[in-house]
């Protein structure tokens, strides 16, 4: 082969690579609940997994069920005491990595919900990814679900930190 042919050749292989084809960020387990007593606020808690070589960032995410919807975590405000934040910047999702979005962390927050969320019931949300674009997924209403791997007491109380011996 000549110089010429060479780089066909290779511009050939370039081309051949497939394509992307579905979308690089697989959504895992999600679930949707009602948030504090009076039924006007939930929220959705899943797994995002990305299958790229490359970090992505969830941006936003959208739903018809509630007047707004918002990126929020969970921040400790002092004392111990959890505060919900809104998180404009949205959450990185790792390059081949995985991201919770779970009870006590990170969230998609419904507020000011249309309906009420009753066991069953389908959430669909739109996630915005900034490469991987928009996902929509199809969150059960699971209001009886316990948090992952918190269980009770999730919020460790601090006792003993002033152990004396008497
Ligand atoms: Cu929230």
């Amino acid at each position: 082969m000549n110089r010429f042919q060479i780089l066909v050749a290779a511009a050939a292989t370039l081309f051949a690579l497939p394509v992307l084809a579905e979308s690089a960020v697989q959504i895992d387990n999600p679930y949707a609940r009602t948030m504090g007593g009076i039924g006007t606020s939930g929220a959705v808690f899943l797994e995002i997994t990305n299958h790229a070589e490359a970090d992505d960032r969830l941006l936003d995410a959208k739903s018809d069920v509630a007047e707004k919807v918002e990126l929020h975590t969970h921040k400790d405000a002092g004392n111990g005491v959890m505060q919900m934040v809104h998180v404009p910047e949205g959450f990185v999702i790792p390059a081949m990595g995985t991201h919770a979005l779970q009870r006590g962390g990170d969230h998609v927050m419904l507020m000011g919900l249309k309906q009420e969320l009753k066991d069953g019931d389908i959430v669909t949300l739109t996630l915005v990814f900034e490469k991987a674009g928009e996902v929509v997924v199809e969150a059960p209403v699971d209001n009886a679900r316990k948090a992952d791997g918190m269980g009770h007491g999730g919020h460790k109380m601090k006792h003993g930190q002033t152990e004396q011996s008497n």
